[in-house]
Protein backbone atom coordinates (compact mmCIF):
# COMPACT_ATOMS: atom_id res chain seq x y z
CA UNK A 1 0.00 0.00 0.00
CA UNK A 2 2.97 2.37 0.68
CA UNK A 3 4.37 1.62 -2.71
CA UNK A 4 0.88 2.60 -4.50
CA UNK A 5 0.66 6.04 -2.60
CA UNK A 6 4.39 7.01 -2.93
CA UNK A 7 3.78 6.02 -6.58
CA UNK A 8 0.72 8.05 -7.01
CA UNK A 9 2.40 10.79 -5.44
CA UNK A 10 5.65 10.81 -7.58
CA UNK A 11 3.05 10.94 -10.62
CA UNK A 12 1.26 14.01 -9.39
CA UNK A 13 4.01 15.83 -8.51
CA UNK A 14 5.37 15.09 -12.20
CA UNK A 15 2.16 16.03 -13.41
CA UNK A 16 1.35 19.14 -11.30
CA UNK A 17 4.91 20.80 -12.29
CA UNK A 18 5.07 22.64 -14.93
CA UNK A 19 8.61 23.40 -15.70
CA UNK A 20 10.94 20.33 -16.70
CA UNK A 21 12.15 18.15 -14.25
CA UNK A 22 15.46 19.58 -13.56
CA UNK A 23 18.23 19.26 -10.98
CA UNK A 24 17.74 22.79 -10.23
CA UNK A 25 14.75 21.88 -8.94
CA UNK A 26 16.24 19.57 -6.19
CA UNK A 27 15.35 20.36 -2.01
CA UNK A 28 17.02 22.99 -1.37
CA UNK A 29 19.44 22.39 2.15
CA UNK A 30 18.84 24.10 5.23
CA UNK A 31 17.77 23.40 8.69
CA UNK A 32 14.39 22.69 10.52
CA UNK A 33 12.99 22.12 13.82
CA UNK A 34 10.46 19.95 15.79
CA UNK A 35 8.96 20.81 18.90
CA UNK A 36 8.48 16.97 20.58
CA UNK A 37 4.93 16.04 21.89
CA UNK A 38 4.78 15.71 25.78
CA UNK A 39 2.00 16.50 28.56
CA UNK A 40 2.42 19.87 27.85
CA UNK A 41 2.89 20.19 24.50
CA UNK A 42 0.92 19.36 21.64
CA UNK A 43 2.79 18.98 18.58
CA UNK A 44 1.40 19.81 14.96
CA UNK A 45 2.26 20.19 11.26
CA UNK A 46 4.87 17.43 11.37
CA UNK A 47 6.43 19.45 14.81
CA UNK A 48 6.79 22.71 12.81
CA UNK A 49 4.19 24.10 15.25
CA UNK A 50 3.59 23.43 18.59
CA UNK A 51 0.85 24.46 21.22
CA UNK A 52 1.04 25.40 24.84
CA UNK A 53 -2.21 25.14 27.14
CA UNK A 54 -1.66 27.69 29.63
CA UNK A 55 -3.61 25.76 31.94
CA UNK A 56 -1.04 23.24 31.77
CA UNK A 57 1.78 25.29 32.88
CA UNK A 58 2.89 24.90 36.35
CA UNK A 59 4.00 27.69 38.84
CA UNK A 60 6.33 25.86 40.69
CA UNK A 61 8.07 23.39 38.50
CA UNK A 62 10.04 23.90 35.00
CA UNK A 63 7.44 23.64 32.16
CA UNK A 64 9.93 21.95 29.82
CA UNK A 65 9.38 21.39 26.10
CA UNK A 66 12.27 19.27 23.97
CA UNK A 67 12.85 20.48 20.90
CA UNK A 68 15.50 18.99 17.90
CA UNK A 69 17.08 20.39 15.21
CA UNK A 70 17.43 18.81 11.74
CA UNK A 71 20.00 19.48 9.00
CA UNK A 72 18.78 18.76 5.08
CA UNK A 73 21.97 18.54 2.79
CA UNK A 74 19.88 16.34 -0.39
CA UNK A 75 22.98 16.77 -2.42
CA UNK A 76 25.56 15.46 -0.27
CA UNK A 77 28.10 18.25 -0.18
CA UNK A 78 28.33 20.05 2.39
CA UNK A 79 31.39 20.15 4.60
CA UNK A 80 30.22 22.75 7.74
CA UNK A 81 26.81 23.12 8.70
CA UNK A 82 26.05 25.31 11.41
CA UNK A 83 22.61 26.49 12.50
CA UNK A 84 22.12 29.46 14.76
CA UNK A 85 18.95 30.38 16.82
CA UNK A 86 16.88 32.02 18.99
CA UNK A 87 13.68 32.35 21.27
CA UNK A 88 11.49 35.31 19.95
CA UNK A 89 11.01 35.94 23.72
CA UNK A 90 13.35 35.45 26.86
CA UNK A 91 10.16 33.88 28.05
CA UNK A 92 10.48 31.09 26.29
CA UNK A 93 14.70 29.97 27.44
CA UNK A 94 16.32 28.07 25.98
CA UNK A 95 18.35 25.88 27.40
CA UNK A 96 20.62 22.36 27.79
CA UNK A 97 21.36 21.85 24.13
CA UNK A 98 23.23 18.40 23.70
CA UNK A 99 27.01 18.96 24.59
CA UNK A 100 29.17 16.96 21.43
CA UNK A 101 32.09 17.31 23.77
CA UNK A 102 30.70 14.85 26.50
CA UNK A 103 31.46 11.32 24.89
CA UNK A 104 28.02 10.20 25.76
CA UNK A 105 26.65 12.46 23.16
CA UNK A 106 27.32 12.88 19.54
CA UNK A 107 26.36 14.75 16.72
CA UNK A 108 22.83 12.69 15.72
CA UNK A 109 22.91 13.25 12.03
CA UNK A 110 26.52 12.79 11.54
CA UNK A 111 26.88 9.55 13.95
CA UNK A 112 27.53 6.17 13.09
CA UNK A 113 26.43 2.90 14.74
CA UNK A 114 27.72 0.07 16.08
CA UNK A 115 26.49 -3.68 15.31
CA UNK A 116 23.79 -3.18 17.88
CA UNK A 117 22.30 0.61 16.34
CA UNK A 118 24.23 2.12 19.25
CA UNK A 119 25.42 5.50 18.42
CA UNK A 120 28.94 6.67 18.82
CA UNK A 121 31.33 9.25 18.42
CA UNK A 122 31.68 9.97 15.04
CA UNK A 123 34.75 11.50 12.81
CA UNK A 124 33.15 14.77 12.89
CA UNK A 125 33.95 17.86 15.33
CA UNK A 126 30.96 19.31 16.32
CA UNK A 127 30.94 22.33 18.99
CA UNK A 128 27.54 23.77 20.71
CA UNK A 129 26.87 27.27 22.15
CA UNK A 130 24.66 29.37 24.06
CA UNK A 131 24.31 32.76 24.94
CA UNK A 132 21.94 32.95 28.07
CA UNK A 133 21.73 36.68 27.86
CA UNK A 134 20.30 36.98 23.96
CA UNK A 135 18.43 33.55 24.20
CA UNK A 136 20.58 32.17 22.09
CA UNK A 137 22.02 29.08 20.36
CA UNK A 138 24.17 27.72 17.59
CA UNK A 139 25.58 24.57 16.53
CA UNK A 140 28.25 23.61 14.41
CA UNK A 141 29.86 20.23 12.80
CA UNK A 142 32.73 19.86 10.41
CA UNK A 143 35.07 16.98 8.95
CA UNK A 144 37.27 16.68 11.99
CA UNK A 145 40.26 15.65 9.53
CA UNK A 146 39.50 18.37 7.04
CA UNK A 147 40.06 18.45 3.91
CA UNK A 148 38.54 21.04 1.19
CA UNK A 149 37.00 17.81 -0.96
CA UNK A 150 35.53 15.90 2.18
CA UNK A 151 31.65 16.13 2.84
CA UNK A 152 30.17 15.06 6.08
CA UNK A 153 28.03 12.27 5.48
CA UNK A 154 24.57 12.38 7.50
CA UNK A 155 23.83 9.18 8.61
CA UNK A 156 19.90 7.91 8.13
CA UNK A 157 17.84 7.70 5.09
CA UNK A 158 16.52 10.84 4.98
CA UNK A 159 17.13 14.68 6.43
CA UNK A 160 14.73 13.92 8.98
CA UNK A 161 16.26 10.45 10.34
CA UNK A 162 18.61 11.97 12.99
CA UNK A 163 18.84 15.86 14.68
CA UNK A 164 21.92 17.32 14.41
CA UNK A 165 21.56 18.28 18.10
CA UNK A 166 18.66 18.47 20.80
CA UNK A 167 17.65 21.27 23.56
CA UNK A 168 15.04 22.30 25.65
CA UNK A 169 12.71 25.14 25.96
CA UNK A 170 11.71 26.37 29.39
CA UNK A 171 8.24 28.38 29.26
CA UNK A 172 7.95 30.84 32.04
CA UNK A 173 4.62 30.57 33.23
CA UNK A 174 3.90 34.32 33.04
CA UNK A 175 4.25 34.16 29.49
CA UNK A 176 0.83 35.98 28.01
CA UNK A 177 -0.74 34.42 25.23
CA UNK A 178 0.05 34.51 21.82
CA UNK A 179 2.20 33.32 18.83
CA UNK A 180 6.12 32.85 19.63
CA UNK A 181 9.17 31.04 17.72
CA UNK A 182 12.33 29.84 17.87
CA UNK A 183 13.91 31.22 15.01
CA UNK A 184 17.05 30.83 12.81
CA UNK A 185 19.01 33.24 12.27
CA UNK A 186 19.68 34.76 9.23
CA UNK A 187 21.67 37.48 7.26
CA UNK A 188 18.89 40.20 8.61
CA UNK A 189 19.26 39.39 12.02
CA UNK A 190 22.65 38.21 13.18
CA UNK A 191 23.39 39.40 16.39
CA UNK A 192 26.83 39.54 16.51
CA UNK A 193 27.19 36.22 15.48
CA UNK A 194 27.57 34.64 12.05
CA UNK A 195 23.79 33.38 10.74
CA UNK A 196 22.92 29.94 9.77
CA UNK A 197 25.27 28.74 7.31
CA UNK A 198 26.06 25.61 5.22
CA UNK A 199 29.06 25.63 3.20
CA UNK A 200 29.49 22.95 0.55
CA UNK A 201 32.31 21.94 -2.18
CA UNK A 202 31.16 22.34 -5.54
CA UNK A 203 33.02 22.12 -8.89
CA UNK A 204 33.31 26.21 -8.10
CA UNK A 205 35.38 25.25 -4.79
CA UNK A 206 34.04 25.94 -1.31
CA UNK A 207 30.97 27.75 -1.20
CA UNK A 208 28.14 29.15 1.16
CA UNK A 209 25.33 27.92 -0.26
CA UNK A 210 21.69 29.16 -0.35
CA UNK A 211 19.86 27.43 2.91
CA UNK A 212 16.02 27.10 4.01
CA UNK A 213 15.13 27.92 7.87
CA UNK A 214 12.33 26.35 9.09
CA UNK A 215 11.51 28.26 11.89
CA UNK A 216 9.66 26.48 15.39
CA UNK A 217 5.93 28.34 16.05
CA UNK A 218 5.49 28.00 19.55
CA UNK A 219 1.65 28.85 20.67
CA UNK A 220 0.43 29.69 24.09
CA UNK A 221 -3.23 29.96 24.47
CA UNK A 222 -6.07 29.72 26.95
CA UNK A 223 -9.30 27.18 25.52
CA UNK A 224 -12.36 29.44 25.57
CA UNK A 225 -10.25 33.02 26.15
CA UNK A 226 -10.07 33.93 22.54
CA UNK A 227 -8.87 37.01 22.54
CA UNK A 228 -6.64 36.27 25.73
CA UNK A 229 -7.45 39.15 27.71
CA UNK A 230 -7.04 36.30 30.79
CA UNK A 231 -10.65 35.52 31.57
CA UNK A 232 -13.81 34.46 29.32
CA UNK A 233 -16.48 36.56 28.58
CA UNK A 234 -19.03 36.85 26.30
CA UNK A 235 -16.56 39.08 24.00
CA UNK A 236 -14.36 35.64 23.00
CA UNK A 237 -17.91 34.38 22.02
CA UNK A 238 -18.51 36.85 19.52
CA UNK A 239 -14.64 36.55 18.16
CA UNK A 240 -15.26 33.05 17.45
CA UNK A 241 -18.59 34.29 16.11
CA UNK A 242 -17.65 36.81 14.08
CA UNK A 243 -14.36 34.66 12.60
CA UNK A 244 -16.99 31.84 11.60
CA UNK A 245 -19.39 34.74 9.53
CA UNK A 246 -15.67 35.98 8.04
CA UNK A 247 -14.70 32.25 7.33
CA UNK A 248 -17.84 31.29 6.17
CA UNK A 249 -17.31 34.36 3.47
CA UNK A 250 -14.54 33.12 2.43
CA UNK A 251 -12.62 35.53 4.09
CA UNK A 252 -10.21 35.09 6.53
CA UNK A 253 -10.86 34.53 10.18
CA UNK A 254 -8.38 37.38 11.13
CA UNK A 255 -7.92 35.26 14.48
CA UNK A 256 -4.00 34.61 14.85
CA UNK A 257 -2.95 31.05 15.41
CA UNK A 258 -3.06 30.97 19.37
CA UNK A 259 -6.92 32.57 19.14
CA UNK A 260 -8.13 30.06 16.37
CA UNK A 261 -6.72 27.27 19.07
CA UNK A 262 -8.35 28.76 22.37
CA UNK A 263 -11.63 28.87 20.08
CA UNK A 264 -11.57 25.87 18.56
CA UNK A 265 -12.95 23.66 21.57
CA UNK A 266 -14.36 20.92 19.77
CA UNK A 267 -10.79 20.07 18.21
CA UNK A 268 -12.08 19.94 14.46
CA UNK A 269 -9.91 22.49 13.23
CA UNK A 270 -12.46 24.97 12.19
CA UNK A 271 -14.36 28.16 14.57
CA UNK A 272 -17.48 27.21 13.65
CA UNK A 273 -20.94 28.33 15.86
CA UNK A 274 -20.48 25.20 17.81
CA UNK A 275 -17.54 26.37 19.05
CA UNK A 276 -18.90 30.04 19.66
CA UNK A 277 -22.14 28.45 21.77
CA UNK A 278 -19.37 26.56 23.86
CA UNK A 279 -17.97 29.33 25.12
CA UNK A 280 -21.22 30.80 25.80
CA UNK A 281 -22.27 27.67 27.78
CA UNK A 282 -18.96 27.71 29.60
CA UNK A 283 -19.16 31.73 30.23
CA UNK A 284 -22.78 31.32 31.70
CA UNK A 285 -21.48 28.33 33.85
CA UNK A 286 -18.86 30.75 35.19
CA UNK A 287 -21.37 33.32 36.02
CA UNK A 288 -23.66 31.13 38.07
CA UNK A 289 -20.39 29.67 40.12
CA1 LIG B 1 -11.32 36.87 26.96
CA1 LIG C 1 -14.22 23.74 15.96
Amino acid sequence: MKKIISAVTAATLICAGALPFTSSAAETPGFSMKGLESQLAESAENGATIYINRNLLKDDASNTINAEVYVSDPDKTAWYVSPKWKGSTTQLKLTNILDPKDPENVAFAYAETDEDGNFIKGKYSTLASIDESRNYMGFTCLYSTFTSSTPLVPYGESSDSYPLTTFDIEVDPDIADGDYSVYFLSEEDEIGQRPSEINSYTEAGQVSVPITLSDLNVVVYTPYDVDGNGEVSSADASAALSAYAKASSGADTGLKKYQSRAADLDGDGDVTSIDASAILQYYAKLSTL
